[in-house]
């Protein structure tokens, strides 16, 4: 299916794997709605993005935990924008690794507010305008983390097993209209994902990827790409993808 001239609009693209994926779709063509906090990394990834081939590129400064702001900047959409065909739902984060019992309410609080009820916001503005408009794909991040717990990981890991259940409670729901949802499972990716976890710790952050090949965020984009690209009728329920050093969220060949 050509994606050119679609209305991508992809949460968190200001860095990682929703920069990766503003460029994956600039590619094709399509139009990209981009929306992140930290207007001046958005910025960056839209000019690169217009390098790529995207058709057009309007910018949101968002906060995804602030429902008001999500309806608001739905809203008032330009009228050319308003029509969006793909949302990627990609904006969120890890905060901490620790054991439950010794884990930061603040670290709690930000990874749920963000992974899951940003997540839902988010889907709760945009999905009712693709189901009047008889068209529309929702794209949600997931993780291996969703579907095996890792130790000192249980918020985290929670946030994605809650993006497991309402991907497909939203597929259930969305039943009887032509809008497809899909979840993509990605295991290890090298982004700033491991540097937020750890609150700026860089060398504790280099240390999650060593002596591993991890996932690229091309490689997460080219999957996402592929899953919205395919003829209309099919609907891809969810994508696994890990590198070759990892069989699941516990289990790598590392060699050092
Ligand atoms: P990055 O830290 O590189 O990117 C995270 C993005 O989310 C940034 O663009 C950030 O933008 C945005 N974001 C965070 N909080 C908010 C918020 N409150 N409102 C709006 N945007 C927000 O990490 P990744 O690219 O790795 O992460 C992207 C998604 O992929 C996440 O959902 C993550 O859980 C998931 N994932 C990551 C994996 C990995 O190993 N890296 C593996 C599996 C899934 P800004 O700060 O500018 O607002
Ligand atoms: C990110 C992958 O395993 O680092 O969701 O939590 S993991």
């Amino acid at each position: 299916m050509s994606l050119k001239e679609k209305i991508v609009f992809i949460t968190g693209a200001s860095s990682g794997i929703g920069a990766a994926t503003a460029l994956a779709f600039a590619a094709e063509g399509t139009r990209l709605l981009l929306a992140a906090r930290r207007a001046d990394k958005l910025a960056q990834v839209a000019s690169l993005a217009a390098g790529c081939g995207a058709a057009a590129i309007h910018s949101i400064d968002l906060d995804v935990r602030d429902h008001r702001a999500v309806q608001s900047a739905i809203d008032t959409l330009p009228p050319e924008w308003a029509p969006i065909d793909v949302l990627v739902n990609n904006a969120g984060l890890s905060r901490g690794l620790d054991k439950l019992y010794a884990g930061k309410i603040e670290d709690w609080d930000e990874m749920i507010d963000t992974n899951i009820k940003g997540m839902l916001y988010v889907a709760r503005a945009v999905v009712p305008g693709m189901v009047t408009r008889g068209r529309g794909h929702v794209v949600n991040m997931g993780s291996t983390a969703g579907e095996i717990t890792y130790p000192n990981g249980a918020v985290y890991c929670a946030t994605k097993a809650a993006e497991r259940a309402i991907n497909d409670g939203l597929r259930q729901d969305l039943l009887g209209t032509p809008v497809r949802v899909t979840s993509i499972d990605p295991g290890m990716v090298e982004t700033d994902f491991s540097l937020v976890r750890f609150h700026g710790d860089a060398e504790r952050a280099a240390k999650v990827y060593k002596g591993v090949t991890p996932l690229t965020p091309e490689d997460v984009a080219e999957a996402i790409v592929w899953a919205v690209s395919r003829p209309l009728h099919v609907n891809i329920a969810r994508v696994v993808l890990t590198s070759v050093d990892q069989a699941n969220s516990l289990l790598f060949n590392r060699k050092s």
